[in-house]
Protein backbone atom coordinates (compact mmCIF):
# COMPACT_ATOMS: atom_id res chain seq x y z
CA UNK A 1 0.00 0.00 0.00
CA UNK A 2 2.62 2.57 -0.92
CA UNK A 3 0.65 5.51 -1.63
CA UNK A 4 -2.74 6.21 0.03
CA UNK A 5 -5.05 9.49 -0.17
CA UNK A 6 -7.18 10.31 2.52
CA UNK A 7 -9.73 13.25 2.11
CA UNK A 8 -12.55 14.20 3.24
CA UNK A 9 -16.38 13.06 1.83
CA UNK A 10 -18.73 15.95 2.71
CA UNK A 11 -18.15 19.81 3.86
CA UNK A 12 -14.93 19.08 6.18
CA UNK A 13 -14.24 18.34 9.69
CA UNK A 14 -14.89 14.63 9.49
CA UNK A 15 -12.32 13.51 11.79
CA UNK A 16 -9.46 13.40 9.01
CA UNK A 17 -6.72 14.16 11.80
CA UNK A 18 -7.60 11.71 13.36
CA UNK A 19 -7.90 9.22 10.71
CA UNK A 20 -4.05 10.12 9.14
CA UNK A 21 -2.95 9.85 13.07
CA UNK A 22 -4.32 6.43 12.87
CA UNK A 23 -2.42 5.54 10.23
CA UNK A 24 0.66 7.70 10.44
CA UNK A 25 2.34 4.73 12.43
CA UNK A 26 2.27 2.73 9.32
CA UNK A 27 3.21 5.40 7.04
CA UNK A 28 7.14 7.17 6.38
CA UNK A 29 5.58 10.46 4.96
CA UNK A 30 2.54 12.06 5.28
CA UNK A 31 2.36 15.13 2.83
CA UNK A 32 -0.47 18.21 3.19
CA UNK A 33 -1.05 18.54 -0.43
CA UNK A 34 -3.92 22.13 -0.52
CA UNK A 35 -5.01 24.25 1.44
CA UNK A 36 -3.08 26.09 4.31
CA UNK A 37 -4.01 27.49 7.69
CA UNK A 38 -7.46 27.35 7.14
CA UNK A 39 -7.47 23.80 8.17
CA UNK A 40 -8.18 22.11 11.30
CA UNK A 41 -7.75 19.10 12.71
CA UNK A 42 -8.09 18.14 16.50
CA UNK A 43 -6.54 15.03 17.35
CA UNK A 44 -6.41 13.54 20.86
CA UNK A 45 -3.52 11.32 22.51
CA UNK A 46 -4.05 10.17 25.91
CA UNK A 47 -4.70 13.48 27.85
CA UNK A 48 -3.54 15.62 25.25
CA UNK A 49 -5.29 17.50 23.07
CA UNK A 50 -3.62 18.39 19.46
CA UNK A 51 -5.21 21.51 17.04
CA UNK A 52 -2.89 21.52 14.13
CA UNK A 53 -3.62 24.30 10.99
CA UNK A 54 -1.08 24.28 9.08
CA UNK A 55 0.87 20.91 9.88
CA UNK A 56 0.14 16.96 8.23
CA UNK A 57 -1.32 15.32 11.37
CA UNK A 58 1.39 13.10 10.16
CA UNK A 59 3.70 15.31 12.60
CA UNK A 60 2.73 13.71 15.82
CA UNK A 61 3.60 10.46 14.71
CA UNK A 62 7.13 9.21 15.82
CA UNK A 63 9.32 8.69 12.57
CA UNK A 64 7.27 10.02 10.27
CA UNK A 65 8.65 12.88 7.79
CA UNK A 66 5.90 15.58 7.22
CA UNK A 67 5.66 17.26 3.99
CA UNK A 68 3.96 20.73 3.17
CA UNK A 69 3.94 19.90 -0.37
CA UNK A 70 3.84 22.88 -3.41
CA UNK A 71 -0.26 22.57 -3.50
CA UNK A 72 -0.33 24.06 -0.28
CA UNK A 73 -0.37 28.14 0.38
CA UNK A 74 2.00 28.82 3.51
CA UNK A 75 1.79 31.54 6.15
CA UNK A 76 5.37 31.56 7.23
CA UNK A 77 4.94 33.38 10.59
CA UNK A 78 1.86 30.56 11.52
CA UNK A 79 4.10 27.54 10.57
CA UNK A 80 7.25 28.58 13.29
CA UNK A 81 4.44 29.42 16.00
CA UNK A 82 3.16 25.64 15.38
CA UNK A 83 6.29 23.99 14.99
CA UNK A 84 7.39 25.74 17.96
CA UNK A 85 4.26 24.77 20.49
CA UNK A 86 4.71 20.98 19.44
CA UNK A 87 8.43 21.02 20.11
CA UNK A 88 7.13 23.04 23.80
CA UNK A 89 5.10 19.73 24.22
CA UNK A 90 7.54 17.21 23.26
CA UNK A 91 6.66 16.53 19.94
CA UNK A 92 9.88 16.03 17.32
CA UNK A 93 9.08 18.57 14.45
CA UNK A 94 12.66 18.25 12.90
CA UNK A 95 12.21 15.91 9.82
CA UNK A 96 9.19 18.65 8.42
CA UNK A 97 10.53 19.39 4.73
CA UNK A 98 8.44 22.37 2.87
CA UNK A 99 8.16 22.70 -1.14
CA UNK A 100 10.16 25.70 -2.42
CA UNK A 101 7.36 25.91 -5.03
CA UNK A 102 4.47 26.41 -2.18
CA UNK A 103 2.98 30.08 -2.77
CA UNK A 104 3.35 31.99 0.76
CA UNK A 105 0.45 33.84 2.30
CA UNK A 106 1.55 37.38 3.02
CA UNK A 107 0.06 40.06 4.79
CA UNK A 108 -1.55 41.65 2.02
CA UNK A 109 -3.75 38.24 1.61
CA UNK A 110 -5.27 38.14 4.98
CA UNK A 111 -6.17 42.23 4.41
CA UNK A 112 -7.97 41.29 1.35
CA UNK A 113 -9.54 38.27 2.46
CA UNK A 114 -11.25 40.13 5.56
CA UNK A 115 -11.92 43.37 3.50
CA UNK A 116 -13.18 41.14 0.48
CA UNK A 117 -15.35 39.57 2.39
CA UNK A 118 -16.73 42.68 3.89
CA UNK A 119 -17.40 44.15 0.66
CA UNK A 120 -20.07 40.87 -0.06
CA UNK A 121 -21.93 41.35 2.69
CA UNK A 122 -25.23 38.98 2.03
CA UNK A 123 -23.22 37.18 -0.48
CA UNK A 124 -20.13 35.99 1.60
CA UNK A 125 -18.61 32.94 1.49
CA UNK A 126 -17.79 32.78 5.17
CA UNK A 127 -14.17 32.30 5.17
CA UNK A 128 -11.99 31.68 7.64
CA UNK A 129 -9.67 34.74 7.29
CA UNK A 130 -6.78 33.62 6.70
CA UNK A 131 -5.83 34.48 3.36
CA UNK A 132 -6.52 31.40 1.35
CA UNK A 133 -8.23 33.13 -1.11
CA UNK A 134 -6.40 35.88 -2.03
CA UNK A 135 -3.32 33.67 -2.19
CA UNK A 136 -4.49 31.03 -4.30
CA UNK A 137 -5.42 33.69 -6.99
CA UNK A 138 -2.24 35.22 -6.58
CA UNK A 139 -1.16 31.90 -7.73
CA UNK A 140 -3.54 31.47 -10.83
CA UNK A 141 -2.53 35.43 -12.10
CA UNK A 142 0.87 34.57 -12.12
CA UNK A 143 1.83 37.05 -9.36
CA UNK A 144 2.52 35.22 -6.42
CA UNK A 145 5.61 34.87 -3.65
CA UNK A 146 7.07 31.50 -3.77
CA UNK A 147 9.09 30.04 -0.69
CA UNK A 148 12.24 29.86 -2.89
CA UNK A 149 11.39 33.47 -3.60
CA UNK A 150 12.47 34.26 0.11
CA UNK A 151 16.42 33.22 -0.81
CA UNK A 152 16.63 35.68 -3.74
CA UNK A 153 16.44 39.30 -2.10
CA UNK A 154 16.04 41.28 -5.80
CA UNK A 155 13.58 38.91 -7.12
CA UNK A 156 11.45 38.58 -4.23
CA UNK A 157 11.31 42.38 -4.16
CA UNK A 158 10.79 42.45 -7.88
CA UNK A 159 7.81 40.05 -7.43
CA UNK A 160 6.43 41.88 -4.11
CA UNK A 161 6.23 45.47 -5.93
CA UNK A 162 4.60 43.80 -8.74
CA UNK A 163 2.04 41.98 -7.00
CA UNK A 164 1.41 44.55 -5.10
CA UNK A 165 0.48 47.61 -7.69
CA UNK A 166 -3.19 46.12 -8.83
CA UNK A 167 -3.36 45.40 -4.72
CA UNK A 168 -3.09 48.78 -3.31
CA UNK A 169 -5.05 50.63 -6.26
CA UNK A 170 -8.14 47.70 -5.23
CA UNK A 171 -7.37 49.00 -1.61
CA UNK A 172 -7.11 52.64 -1.55
CA UNK A 173 -9.65 53.48 -5.12
CA UNK A 174 -12.45 50.11 -3.76
CA UNK A 175 -11.89 49.99 -0.44
CA UNK A 176 -11.20 53.13 0.87
CA UNK A 177 -7.86 51.64 2.79
CA UNK A 178 -4.30 52.52 2.84
CA UNK A 179 -1.59 51.05 0.78
CA UNK A 180 0.70 48.87 1.55
CA UNK A 181 4.47 49.13 1.62
CA UNK A 182 6.65 46.86 -0.15
CA UNK A 183 9.82 47.03 1.90
CA UNK A 184 7.55 46.21 5.20
CA UNK A 185 6.05 42.95 3.18
CA UNK A 186 9.95 42.25 1.92
CA UNK A 187 11.46 42.52 5.06
CA UNK A 188 9.02 40.44 6.96
CA UNK A 189 9.49 37.94 4.19
CA UNK A 190 13.38 37.94 3.94
CA UNK A 191 13.68 37.74 8.30
CA UNK A 192 12.12 34.10 8.03
CA UNK A 193 14.60 32.75 5.15
CA UNK A 194 17.05 31.68 8.12
CA UNK A 195 14.72 29.58 9.82
CA UNK A 196 13.43 27.91 6.55
CA UNK A 197 16.36 27.50 4.59
CA UNK A 198 16.69 23.60 6.25
CA UNK A 199 13.16 22.92 5.63
CA UNK A 200 13.37 23.71 2.58
CA UNK A 201 13.62 20.65 -0.72
CA UNK A 202 12.19 19.65 -3.69
CA UNK A 203 9.33 17.58 -2.40
CA UNK A 204 8.37 16.25 -5.90
CA UNK A 205 11.52 14.68 -6.24
CA UNK A 206 11.75 13.40 -2.78
CA UNK A 207 8.50 11.52 -2.78
CA UNK A 208 8.93 9.94 -5.75
CA UNK A 209 12.26 8.56 -4.42
CA UNK A 210 10.55 7.82 -1.30
CA UNK A 211 8.08 5.50 -3.38
CA UNK A 212 10.41 3.98 -5.32
CA UNK A 213 12.76 2.81 -2.59
CA UNK A 214 9.36 1.31 -1.43
CA UNK A 215 8.08 3.70 1.74
CA UNK A 216 4.27 4.19 1.69
CA UNK A 217 3.47 8.03 1.73
CA UNK A 218 0.19 9.38 2.86
CA UNK A 219 -1.67 12.34 0.98
CA UNK A 220 -3.49 14.25 3.62
CA UNK A 221 -7.05 16.12 2.02
CA UNK A 222 -7.52 19.57 3.89
CA UNK A 223 -10.91 20.98 3.55
CA UNK A 224 -13.11 18.32 1.08
CA UNK A 225 -14.66 17.39 -1.80
CA UNK A 226 -17.68 19.62 -1.26
CA UNK A 227 -15.27 22.70 -0.68
CA UNK A 228 -13.35 21.54 -3.59
CA UNK A 229 -13.01 24.58 -6.03
CA UNK A 230 -13.95 22.33 -9.03
CA UNK A 231 -16.25 19.92 -7.78
CA UNK A 232 -17.64 21.63 -4.42
CA UNK A 233 -20.63 24.06 -4.16
CA UNK A 234 -19.19 26.83 -6.03
CA UNK A 235 -18.91 29.97 -4.97
CA UNK A 236 -18.88 28.49 -1.16
CA UNK A 237 -16.17 26.58 -1.75
CA UNK A 238 -12.14 26.95 -0.73
CA UNK A 239 -9.61 28.28 -3.25
CA UNK A 240 -7.98 24.80 -3.90
CA UNK A 241 -8.93 21.20 -5.19
CA UNK A 242 -9.09 19.38 -1.57
CA UNK A 243 -10.33 16.18 -4.09
CA UNK A 244 -7.63 13.40 -4.80
CA UNK A 245 -6.86 14.72 -7.79
CA UNK A 246 -6.04 17.95 -6.06
CA UNK A 247 -3.37 15.44 -4.38
CA UNK A 248 -1.35 14.64 -7.72
CA UNK A 249 -1.50 18.15 -8.72
CA UNK A 250 -0.01 19.61 -5.42
CA UNK A 251 2.59 17.21 -4.54
CA UNK A 252 3.48 15.87 -8.34
CA UNK A 253 3.06 12.34 -7.59
CA UNK A 254 1.96 10.87 -11.39
CA UNK A 255 -1.83 9.61 -10.69
CA UNK A 256 -0.71 5.97 -11.43
CA UNK A 257 1.13 5.40 -8.18
CA UNK A 258 -2.09 6.10 -6.28
CA UNK A 259 -3.05 2.53 -4.64
CA UNK A 260 -5.63 3.66 -2.14
CA UNK A 261 -8.18 6.31 -1.61
CA UNK A 262 -9.65 6.57 1.83
CA UNK A 263 -12.45 9.03 2.59
CA UNK A 264 -13.34 9.89 5.93
CA UNK A 265 -17.26 10.79 6.11
CA UNK A 266 -19.26 12.05 9.27
CA UNK A 267 -22.41 9.75 10.12
CA UNK A 268 -24.14 12.76 10.18
CA UNK A 269 -22.51 16.04 8.07
CA UNK A 270 -22.09 19.53 9.23
CA UNK A 271 -20.76 23.04 7.06
CA UNK A 272 -18.99 25.57 8.40
CA UNK A 273 -19.59 29.02 6.24
CA UNK A 274 -22.25 29.96 3.66
CA UNK A 275 -23.80 27.88 0.95
CA UNK A 276 -26.18 25.43 -0.03
CA UNK A 277 -26.70 22.21 2.66
CA UNK A 278 -29.86 20.11 2.18
CA UNK A 279 -30.40 18.00 4.87
CA UNK A 280 -29.51 20.72 7.37
CA UNK A 281 -31.48 21.15 10.56
CA UNK A 282 -33.31 23.84 12.07
CA UNK A 283 -34.39 22.02 15.01
CA UNK A 284 -33.43 20.77 18.00
CA UNK A 285 -31.86 17.89 16.47
CA UNK A 286 -29.64 20.11 15.03
CA UNK A 287 -28.47 21.38 18.58
CA UNK A 288 -28.08 17.82 19.45
CA UNK A 289 -26.00 16.88 17.04
CA UNK A 290 -23.76 20.18 17.69
CA UNK A 291 -24.00 19.37 21.22
CA UNK A 292 -23.12 16.01 21.42
CA UNK A 293 -20.42 15.92 18.41
CA UNK A 294 -19.10 19.57 19.81
CA UNK A 295 -19.34 20.96 16.67
CA UNK A 296 -17.28 24.42 16.52
CA UNK A 297 -14.78 25.29 14.22
CA UNK A 298 -10.88 24.12 15.05
CA UNK A 299 -9.45 27.14 13.40
CA UNK A 300 -12.50 30.10 14.28
CA UNK A 301 -14.46 28.57 16.32
CA UNK A 302 -17.69 28.69 14.89
CA UNK A 303 -20.59 27.13 15.43
CA UNK A 304 -20.82 24.72 12.46
CA UNK A 305 -24.47 23.55 10.68
CA UNK A 306 -25.61 20.45 11.50
CA UNK A 307 -27.56 18.23 9.35
CA UNK A 308 -28.79 14.53 8.19
CA UNK A 309 -26.60 12.18 6.32
CA UNK A 310 -26.63 12.85 2.84
CA UNK A 311 -26.22 9.66 0.65
CA UNK A 312 -26.11 10.64 -2.30
CA UNK A 313 -23.02 13.48 -1.41
CA UNK A 314 -21.22 10.04 -0.06
CA UNK A 315 -21.87 8.71 -3.46
CA UNK A 316 -20.32 11.73 -5.53
CA UNK A 317 -17.07 11.75 -3.64
CA UNK A 318 -16.88 8.13 -4.15
CA UNK A 319 -17.54 9.17 -8.21
CA UNK A 320 -15.33 11.84 -7.79
CA UNK A 321 -12.45 10.49 -5.69
CA UNK A 322 -12.07 7.26 -6.79
CA UNK A 323 -12.51 5.93 -2.83
CA UNK A 324 -11.78 2.26 -2.25
CA UNK A 325 -12.77 2.30 1.38
CA UNK A 326 -14.84 4.99 3.71
CA UNK A 327 -14.05 5.42 7.30
CA UNK A 328 -17.16 6.21 8.77
CA UNK A 329 -16.74 8.93 12.01
CA UNK A 330 -18.72 9.86 15.41
CA UNK A 331 -21.31 6.89 15.12
CA UNK A 332 -21.14 8.00 19.22
CA UNK A 333 -23.09 11.32 18.42
CA UNK A 334 -26.24 9.71 16.99
CA UNK A 335 -26.08 7.47 20.03
CA UNK A 336 -29.90 8.65 21.99
CA UNK A 337 -31.43 9.10 19.35
CA UNK A 338 -34.98 7.52 19.15
CA UNK A 339 -35.13 7.77 14.64
CA UNK A 340 -32.22 8.35 12.65
CA UNK A 341 -33.39 9.59 9.02
CA UNK A 342 -30.88 9.33 6.02
CA UNK A 343 -31.11 10.88 2.80
CA UNK A 344 -31.51 8.94 0.27
CA UNK A 345 -31.90 11.04 -3.01
CA UNK A 346 -33.68 14.53 -3.53
CA UNK A 347 -36.65 16.38 -4.66
CA UNK A 348 -35.81 19.30 -7.07
CA UNK A 349 -39.15 20.83 -8.25
CA UNK A 350 -41.13 17.36 -7.60
CA UNK A 351 -39.35 15.05 -9.46
CA UNK A 352 -36.60 12.52 -7.53
CA UNK A 353 -32.95 13.29 -8.21
CA UNK A 354 -30.49 10.44 -7.00
CA UNK A 355 -27.14 12.30 -7.88
CA UNK A 356 -25.36 15.70 -6.19
CA UNK A 357 -27.33 18.27 -9.35
CA UNK A 358 -24.55 19.93 -11.58
CA UNK A 359 -26.51 23.26 -11.46
CA UNK A 360 -26.44 25.54 -8.49
CA UNK A 361 -29.73 26.84 -8.39
CA UNK A 362 -31.14 22.51 -8.64
CA UNK A 363 -28.96 21.76 -5.17
CA UNK A 364 -29.82 25.22 -3.88
CA UNK A 365 -33.65 23.94 -4.35
CA UNK A 366 -32.97 19.92 -3.58
CA UNK A 367 -35.24 18.96 -0.51
CA UNK A 368 -34.19 15.44 1.27
CA UNK A 369 -36.25 12.24 0.79
CA UNK A 370 -35.36 10.25 3.75
CA UNK A 371 -35.60 6.94 5.30
CA UNK A 372 -35.44 6.45 9.07
CA UNK A 373 -33.53 4.01 11.34
CA UNK A 374 -33.78 2.76 14.33
CA UNK A 375 -31.87 4.83 17.06
CA UNK A 376 -29.65 2.91 20.18
CA UNK A 377 -29.23 4.01 23.74
CA UNK A 378 -26.16 1.97 24.47
CA UNK A 379 -23.04 3.34 25.04
CA UNK A 380 -20.62 2.54 22.07
CA UNK A 381 -17.26 4.70 23.47
CA UNK A 382 -15.82 1.34 24.30
CA UNK A 383 -16.55 -1.14 21.15
CA UNK A 384 -13.75 -2.18 19.03
CA UNK A 385 -15.13 -4.83 17.32
CA UNK A 386 -18.44 -4.43 14.94
CA UNK A 387 -20.19 -7.87 16.34
CA UNK A 388 -20.09 -5.61 19.93
CA UNK A 389 -22.15 -2.64 18.01
CA UNK A 390 -25.56 -2.84 18.96
CA UNK A 391 -27.85 -4.28 16.33
CA UNK A 392 -29.12 -0.83 15.21
CA UNK A 393 -26.10 0.94 15.28
CA UNK A 394 -24.56 -2.13 12.71
CA UNK A 395 -28.00 -1.87 10.61
CA UNK A 396 -27.12 1.87 10.18
CA UNK A 397 -23.26 1.31 9.45
CA UNK A 398 -24.51 -1.86 6.63
CA UNK A 399 -27.24 1.11 5.12
CA UNK A 400 -25.18 3.92 4.67
CA UNK A 401 -22.28 1.44 3.11
CA UNK A 402 -25.02 -0.17 0.87
CA UNK A 403 -26.09 3.71 -0.13
CA UNK A 404 -22.70 5.11 -0.18
CA UNK A 405 -20.55 3.24 -3.27
CA UNK A 406 -17.80 2.16 -1.40
CA UNK A 407 -17.16 -0.15 1.67
CA UNK A 408 -16.72 1.51 5.06
CA UNK A 409 -13.08 -0.47 6.49
CA UNK A 410 -13.67 1.67 10.29
CA UNK A 411 -15.86 3.78 11.96
CA UNK A 412 -14.77 5.75 14.83
CA UNK A 413 -16.50 5.55 17.93
CA UNK A 414 -15.13 8.24 20.02
CA UNK A 415 -13.00 11.44 19.98
CA UNK A 416 -9.90 9.26 21.82
CA UNK A 417 -7.14 7.65 19.53
CA UNK A 418 -8.21 4.21 20.48
CA UNK A 419 -11.68 5.06 19.33
CA UNK A 420 -12.19 3.05 16.34
CA UNK A 421 -13.82 -0.06 14.96
CA UNK A 422 -11.59 -1.69 12.27
CA UNK A 423 -13.22 -3.70 9.52
CA UNK A 424 -10.99 -4.32 6.45
P1 LIG B 1 -11.31 29.70 3.06
O1 LIG B 1 -10.85 30.35 4.35
O2 LIG B 1 -11.15 30.58 1.87
O3 LIG B 1 -10.75 28.34 2.84
O4 LIG B 1 -12.93 29.53 3.24
C1 LIG B 1 -13.72 29.11 2.16
C2 LIG B 1 -14.77 28.09 2.57
O5 LIG B 1 -14.14 26.89 3.02
C3 LIG B 1 -14.58 26.56 4.33
N1 LIG B 1 -13.51 25.99 5.12
C4 LIG B 1 -13.68 25.05 6.06
N2 LIG B 1 -14.75 24.28 6.35
C5 LIG B 1 -14.60 23.43 7.41
N3 LIG B 1 -13.48 23.34 8.19
C6 LIG B 1 -12.41 24.10 7.89
N4 LIG B 1 -11.40 24.23 8.76
C7 LIG B 1 -11.64 24.69 10.16
C8 LIG B 1 -11.97 23.47 11.05
C9 LIG B 1 -12.76 25.73 10.15
C10 LIG B 1 -12.93 26.61 11.37
O6 LIG B 1 -11.40 22.42 10.78
O7 LIG B 1 -12.78 23.55 11.96
O8 LIG B 1 -12.28 26.49 12.38
O9 LIG B 1 -13.82 27.49 11.26
C11 LIG B 1 -12.46 24.96 6.76
N5 LIG B 1 -11.56 25.79 6.18
C12 LIG B 1 -12.21 26.41 5.17
C13 LIG B 1 -15.00 27.92 4.93
O10 LIG B 1 -15.89 27.76 6.01
C14 LIG B 1 -15.65 28.59 3.73
O11 LIG B 1 -16.97 28.08 3.57
P1 LIG C 1 -10.82 17.31 10.38
O1 LIG C 1 -10.79 18.74 9.95
O2 LIG C 1 -11.49 16.43 9.38
O3 LIG C 1 -9.48 16.78 10.80
O4 LIG C 1 -11.75 17.24 11.66
P2 LIG C 1 -11.74 18.20 12.94
O5 LIG C 1 -10.59 17.81 13.81
O6 LIG C 1 -11.89 19.63 12.55
O7 LIG C 1 -13.12 17.79 13.61
C1 LIG C 1 -13.39 16.48 14.00
C2 LIG C 1 -13.67 16.43 15.51
O8 LIG C 1 -14.27 15.21 15.84
C3 LIG C 1 -12.40 16.50 16.36
O9 LIG C 1 -12.70 17.25 17.52
C4 LIG C 1 -12.11 15.04 16.72
O10 LIG C 1 -11.44 14.89 17.98
C5 LIG C 1 -13.50 14.48 16.81
N1 LIG C 1 -13.65 13.08 16.41
C6 LIG C 1 -13.01 12.39 15.42
N2 LIG C 1 -13.52 11.15 15.31
C7 LIG C 1 -14.50 11.05 16.26
C8 LIG C 1 -15.43 10.02 16.62
O11 LIG C 1 -15.47 8.93 16.05
N3 LIG C 1 -16.31 10.33 17.62
C9 LIG C 1 -16.33 11.54 18.27
N4 LIG C 1 -17.23 11.75 19.22
N5 LIG C 1 -15.47 12.53 17.94
C10 LIG C 1 -14.59 12.28 16.95
MG1 LIG D 1 -11.35 20.56 10.63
Amino acid sequence: MPAIVLIGAQWGDEGKGKATDLLGSRVDYVVKFNGGNNAGHTVVVGDEKYALHLLPSGILSPGVTPVIANGVVVDVEVLFEELDALSGRGVDVSRLKVSLNAHVITAYHRTLDKVTERFLGKRQIGTTGRGIGPAYADKINRVGIRVQDLFDENILRQKVEGALDQKNHMLVKVYNRRAIEAEEIVTELLSYAERLRPMVADTALLLHQALNAGKTVLFEGGQATMLDVDHGTYPFVTSSNATSGGAVTGSGIAPNRIDRVIAVVKAYTTRVGSGPFPTELFDESGEYLRANGFEFGTTTGRPRRCGWYDAPIARYTARINGVTDFVLTKLDVLTGLTEIPVCVAYSVDGVRVEEVPVSQSDFHHAIPIYENFPGWTEDITGVRTFEELPQAAQDYVLAVESMSGSRVSAIGVGPDREAIVVRH
